[in-house]
């Protein structure tokens, strides 16, 4: 039996935090074996928002490594550049004209976005999802793999591959969003009723994986958290311990029980280091293998051009179809 197929992709907007990392990349390394897994790097993406053109480019390196190092072994699944393949961007544009403002405009990371970067709420940063269901449906995937904030974007993804399926007939797979049942919306530090992300600002709100262990530790020590003392998981009143819980719990595989009873009658402080011992742990391998990574920029520079060429023949077959169906030559 054919293996079902998984694409998903992470922006090319900064140093990768422990929210992706436990949302988003954890999961694309153990679907590996059973799954055919195309797994890119959105660099178009990432221009919905002004950056620095060195920047954008290392930034796109260092998201490449970050995936090698989590695990995601380039033999086994198709790692890729957003550029690189070409049919993202027209079957984007495509998809740009079967969305509706309406259904752009109720979309939460659009709403976001144009409240953080008031001065540049530019077309991309609106039709960012048509681009985005161009990306999932050019692979016919089967699942996508994200964090909590990025379900709204695959259902839209499955409404426009309706929408089109309608219209001409069966061209698109009709995917499905994969939420991981705990850690899908990992909070910040300092923030904790807001999602840890790459492109905060406030200082101490993240854990970077590149973070060093010296300042893991001074980070979760910094933490938000309450007057109470007492290690419990109650994610309305507590947020700040209930996040750190729940980091707690993914790093040794511990239910929220297990945790409130380890540490019954601890302080806050006992728990915090608990809590950074077992990030520092979880995130040695990955030091080690994206530092090594980080210096090899041709072995880099190699992996992205074989994945280029794989998800082009895919992409490819699917936008053929579909621009014959709409009646475009090509
Ligand atoms: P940016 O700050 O640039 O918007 P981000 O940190 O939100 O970036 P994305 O590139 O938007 O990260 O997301 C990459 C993947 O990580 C997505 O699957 C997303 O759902 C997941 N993700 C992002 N933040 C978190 C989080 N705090 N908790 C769990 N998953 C997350
Ligand atoms: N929008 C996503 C990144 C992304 C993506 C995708 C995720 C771009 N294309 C396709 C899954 C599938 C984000 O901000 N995390």
């Amino acid at each position: 039996m054919e293996k079902k197929v998984i694409l998903s992709g992470i922006q090319a907007t900064g140093d990768l935090t422990l929210g992706n990392y436990i949302g988003a990349l954890k999961n694309f390394v153990k679907m590996q074996d059973e799954y055919n897994c195309y797994y890119m790097i959105a660099n178009l993406h990432a221009l919905t928002v002004r950056r620095d053109p060195d920047e954008l480019k290392n930034n796109t390196l260092k998201i490449l490594a970050s995936y090698i190092a989590s695990g995601i072994d380039p033999d086994k699944s198709t790692i890729f550049l957003q550029s690189q393949v070409h049919e993202h961007a027209e079957l984007g544009w495509v998809l740009d004209c079967y969305t509706y403002m309406g259904e752009l405009s109720r979309m939460t990371q659009f709403k976001d976005k144009s409240a953080k970067h008031a001065d540049n709420i530019n077309a991309g940063l609106f039709t960012y999802p048509s681009l985005m269901a161009g990306d999932i449906l050019l692979y016919q995937a089967d699942l996508v793999p994200t964090g909590e904030d990025q379900k709204q974007h695959v259902e839209l993804t499955r409404d426009l591959a309706e929408r089109f399926n309608k219209l001409y007939g069966d061209t698109f797979k009709i995917p499905k969003p994969y939420i991981p049942k705990v850690g899908a919306r990992i909070m910040g530090l300092q923030d904790p009723k807001s999602k840890m992300s790459k492109s905060s600002t406030i200082p101490n709100d993240t854990i970077l994986l590149v973070d060093t262990p010296d300042e893991i530790m001074k980070k979760v020590k910094k933490a938000v958290t309450d007057s109470d003392g007492i290690v419990k998981y109650d994610e309305e009143n507590k947020p700040g311990i209930s996040n750190l819980m729940e980091i707690y719990g993914i790093l040794t595989k511990k239910t929220m029980e297990e945790i409130e009873k380890e540490f019954e009658g601890e302080g806050y402080g006992t728990f915090k280091v608990a809590v950074a011992n077992a990030i520092i742990k979880e995130l040695e391998p990955f030091h080690k293998k994206y530092n090594e990574l980080m210096a090899n920029p041709q072995y880099l520079e190699e992996i992205y051009n074989k994945g280029a060429k794989k998800a082009t023949e895919v992409a490819r077959k699917t936008l053929k179809d579909v621009y014959d169906k709409i009646g475009i030559i090509s």
